[in-house]
């Protein structure tokens, strides 16, 4: 097997070389208006949109050469059933304290509501055929899906993790997936929080015990090896 490592840290990334298209998927994780749009939820909440508008465009670089290179991809959306039976009352309530209830009406439908407008993927990043989309309804995207069935059945052992937000859903999946074995990379430029002292300390943490969860690199490393 001839060695393939993407410069990363606290280690050249993966941490066996075994870097191929067929072991190794790009996952993005909820870029969807909710989190990035005006009239979504985050903007509801009355977060900097910018912070999570940041990664669109390198998103969509890494997505492009993950495509033409014949790699996985995987995307996550957060949502609710119409008929909230899967909305925890401590989740509503919380949301609903600070002025974005879900399930509630906004200017983009019901928040983080499944078929609603804002709770879509925005079309700057929107799937492919043959990219499935994960519906999950925590922030885990391990919780409550058939990922880890898809990963496996795929013979996938290396995630690329990108998307928003990195404190939360992204760091979420990063410890789900690290604990289930697989081989996690987060990309510092392809992730976005909706304060960014959060976002840097998100990065921090994944970076000790030699990689507590995994490696933090960057779009342009990673398309050097794989663009
Ligand atoms: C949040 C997410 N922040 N996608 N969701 O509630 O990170």
């Amino acid at each position: 097997m001839s060695e393939k490592t993407v410069a990363a840290n606290p280690y050249p990334w993966p941490y066996n070389g075994d870097l191929r298209p067929d072991n190794t998927a790009l996952i993005i994780i909820d870029m969807q208006t909710d989190f990035c749009g005006e009239g979504g939820y985050v903007d509801s909440m009355g977060y900097d949109l910018s912070l999570t508008r940041a990664p669109i465009e390198p998103i969509g670089q890494v997505l492009a050469a993950f495509r033409a290179g014949g790699y996985h991809i995987i995307h996550t959306r957060e949502g609710h059933r119409p008929d909230l039976s899967d909305l925890p009352a401590n989740k509503r309530w919380r949301s609903q304290r600070i002025g974005a209830g879900i399930g509630d009406p906004g200017p983009c439908g019901r928040i983080l509501v499944r078929g609603e407008p804002g709770w879509d993927i925005i079309p700057e990043l929107y799937p492919q055929e043959g990219e499935p989309i994960i519906d999950k309804p925590g922030k885990g995207s391990f919780c409550a899906t058939d990922l880890e069935l898809i990963l496996h059945t795929w013979g996938i052992q290396n995630i690329v993790l990108t998307g928003i937000t990195t404190d939360v859903c992204v760091h979420t999946t990063m410890r789900e997936a690290n604990d289930r074995g697989f081989e996690c990379l987060m990309l510092e430029d392809c992730c976005g929080a909706t304060d960014y002292n959060n976002h840097l300390a998100a990065i921090e943490m994944i970076k000790m015990q030699g990689g507590v969860f995994g490696a933090t690199s960057t779009s342009a490393a990673l398309l050097e090896v794989i663009g």
